[in-house]
C-alpha cells in the first residue's frame, strides 16, 4: 500500500477520501486555494500545502502546481484526484507517468476515448452493450443527415462528440429544425470543446437514468457493485440519487450489470467507473461512461457495505479486488440528497455565505458526508454543494421516511440550501411511487414550487425556535422571516430576467 497520497481536491470529496487513507495507514497531503485556508478537509490531512490564488485555474486545476507539491514538498506517491476538477483530465495522468506517480484511476487513455462520445459508442457497440440508434460517425453533410433522421425517426438528438454535463445538445422534432439544429450544436461545440464533431441519435423521451458502479483491478477481475436511479436532476446536475433503483429486479440488474462489465472489460478499465444507461419501455441503451468516483457512490457502499474509495487506492496500489461478483449483496435501500447552498426558489441561484447556525442530522440508518461547520464561510469560486445526506432502510419506504426524518433534523442558517426542495420530494406522490424519468422535476416544479412554500410556513417556527437557540443574544425573527428571505430572493431573481 502507499505511503502517502496527495488528495488533489477539496470539500466533502476530500474528506472522503482522507477517510480511506486513514482507515489503511495512508498519510494523507491537502492542498488548499486561498478560498479554503478554513476549509474543514485541510484539517483532515496529515500535510497541506498552498495553492495560492482561488481561482479554479490556478489552483484545482493547475497541474503544473500540483504535480510540484506531490513530487517535491509532499514526496506523494499517488494522487488521487476525486471528482471534478482534474478527475477526467488525461493530462494528469500523463504528468503522473512522466513523474513516476501513481494516478488513483483508470488509465489516460481509457480516459480519452471515454471523454469522446462518438469513440465510446463505437466501442461499446463493438462490445456488444445496447447502443441508441443513429449515426456511427460525425456528421457533416446535411442531405446525409436529413436521410439518416428520417430512417430513424423523429425526434431525433443531435449531440457533440466531445459534449458532456448536457452541453452541446440539440432535440428535433421535425426536418424543418434539422439544419438548424446541427449548425448551433456545432458552433456550441467549437466554442466550448474546440471540436465541431455532432452526430445523431434516436431521442429517447423521459427515459430513466440508471447507472452501474464497476471496479476493476490489474489482475483481470471486474466486477459490477449494482445500481443507481439517478433521475432526480435539474439542468444535468443530479439532486437525489437512490440505490438500487425502484424499477431493478434480480433479473435486470443480472443483464444490465452484465453489459456493465462487458463494457469495462472490453476497455480494459481498471479502478472503480460507472456506465451510465438510458432506460425506458423496458429497454436499457449505453449512454456514457464516468471514469472516476462520483458523487453518489455512497449509496451504493451503504447498500453493499463495500468501501468503494479503498477499493480505489487498493486497486492503484496493484491489489486484487477484496471481491468478487458473489460477494456483491444488495441489503435494503439508500436514498442520497444533494444539500448545495442555493435557493430552490430563486431557480437554484447559488447562495454563498456565512453558516451561522449548524446542527447535523444524526440516528438510525443516517450518514452524512459534509464539508462544511458552524461559522464556515462557503466560498464563491467552487460547486454549491456542502454536504450529502445519505439513509438506508431495509426497503424504499423505510429509506424515505428516514430521509424525511434526518432533513427535519438537519439545520443550517445563514444560507438558503436545497433542503426545502428535498422536504418537497420526499412527500412528493410521484416520487413515492418510485415513477421517475429525467424530467422529473422540470415536468412536477410547480407543484414542487408550491409544496416547498408549505412546508417552509410550516416549519418556520421552529426554524426560529432554532435560530434564537444558536443566537440567543438576537431576537428571534418574526414567523414567516425565513419563508420571506427565500421568497425576496425569487422575485429578485424574476425581476432580473
Ligand atoms: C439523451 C436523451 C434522450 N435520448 N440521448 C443528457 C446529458 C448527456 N449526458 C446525454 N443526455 C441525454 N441524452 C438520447 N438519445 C436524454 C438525455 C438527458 C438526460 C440523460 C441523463 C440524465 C439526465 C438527462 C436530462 C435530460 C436529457
Amino acid at each position: 500500500m502507499f505511503d502517502k497520497v496527495l488528495i488533489a481536491n477539496r470539500g466533502e470529496i476530500a474528506i472522503r477520501i482522507m477517510r480511506a487513507c486513514r482507515e489503511l495507514d495512508v498519510k494523507s497531503v491537502a492542498i488548499y486555494s486561498d478560498a479554503d485556508k478554513t476549509s474543514l478537509y485541510t484539517n483532515y490531512a496529515d500535510e497541506r500545502y498552498a495553492l495560492g490564488n482561488p481561482s479554479p485555474s490556478k489552483s484545482y486545476l493547475n497541474i503544473d502546481k500540483i504535480m510540484d507539491i506531490a513530487i517535491e514538498s509532499g514526496g506523494a506517491e499517488a494522487i488521487h484526484p476525486g471528482y471534478g476538477f482534474l478527475a477526467e483530465n488525461s493530462e494528469l495522468g500523463k504528468q503522473c507517468e512522466k513523474n513516476g506517480i501513481t494516478l488513483i484511476g483508470p488509465s489516460g487513455k481509457v480516459i480519452e476515448s471515454m471523454g469522446d462520445k462518438i469513440t465510446s459508442k463505437k466501442l461499446m457497440k463493438k462490445a456488444g452493450v445496447p447502443v441508441i440508434g443513429g449515426t456511427e460517425n460525425g456528421v457533416t453533410d446535411i442531405d446525409e443527415a436529413v436521410k439518416i433522421a428520417e430512417s430513424i425517426g423523429y425526434p431525433v438528438i443531435v449531440k457533440a462528440s466531445a459534449g458532456g454535463g448536457g452541453i452541446g445538445m440539440r432535440t428535433v422534432y421535425e426536418e424543418d429544425e434539422l439544419v438548424r439544429a446541427i449548425e448551433s450544436t456545432q458552433s456550441v461545440a467549437s466554442t466550448n470543446f474546440g471540436d465541431s464533431t455532432v452526430f445523431i441519435e434516436k431521442y429517447i423521451e423521459k427515459p430513466r437514468h440508471i447507472e452501474f458502479q464497476i471496479l476493476a483491478d490489474d489482475h483481470g477481475n471486474t466486477i459490477h457493485v449494482a445500481d443507481r436511479e439517478c433521475s432526480i436532476q435539474r439542468r444535468h446536475q443530479k439532486l437525489i440519487e437512490e440505490a438500487p433503483s425502484p424499477i431493478m429486479t434480480e433479473e435486470l440488474r443480472e443483464k444490465m450489470g452484465e453489459s456493465a462489465i462487458k463494457a469495462a472489460e472490453y476497455i480494459n478499465y481498471t479502478s472503480a467507473g460507472t456506465v451510465e444507461f438510458l432506460y425506458s419501455g423496458g429497454e436499457y441503451y449505453f449512454l456514457e461512461m464516468n471514469t472516476r468516483i462520483q458523487v453518489e457512490h455512497p449509496i451504493t457502499e451503504i447498500i453493499t457495505n463495500i468501501d468503494l474509495v479503498k477499493e480505489q487506492l487498493k486497486i492503484a496500489s496493484g491489489k486484487e479486488l477484496s471481491y468478487s461478483q458473489k460477494d456483491v449483496k444488495v441489503n435494503g435501500h439508500a436514498v442520497e440528497c444533494r444539500i448545495n447552498a442555493e435557493n430552490p426558489l430563486a431557480d437554484f441561484a447559488p447562495n454563498p455565505g456565512k453558516i451561522t447556525g449548524y446542527r447535523s442530522p444524526g440516528g438510525p440508518g443516517v450518514r452524512l458526508d459534509s464539508g462544511v461547520y458552524m461559522n464556515y464561510s462557503i466560498p464563491t469560486f467552487y460547486d454549491s454543494m456542502i454536504s450529502k445526506l445519505i439513509t438506508w432502510g431495509s426497503n424504499r419506504n423505510e429509506a424515505i421516511a428516514r430521509m424525511k426524518r434526518a432533513l427535519s433534523e438537519y439545520i443550517i442558517l445563514g444560507v438558503k440550501t436545497t433542503i426545502p426542495f428535498h422536504k418537497a420530494i420526499m412527500r412528493n406522490n410521484h416520487f413515492l411511487s418510485g415513477d421517475l424519468h429525467t424530467h422529473f422535476v422540470d415536468d412536477y416544479r410547480k407543484g414542487i414550487d408550491d409544496d416547498i412554500r408549505e412546508i417552509m410556513e410550516e416549519e418556520t417556527e421552529r426554524i426560529n425556535r432554532m435560530r434564537s437557540t444558536f443566537m440567543p443574544g438576537k431576537k428571534v425573527a418574526a414567523i414567516s422571516a425565513a419563508v420571506g428571505s427565500y421568497l425576496n430572493t425569487a422575485k429578485n431573481q424574476q425581476i432580473k430576467k
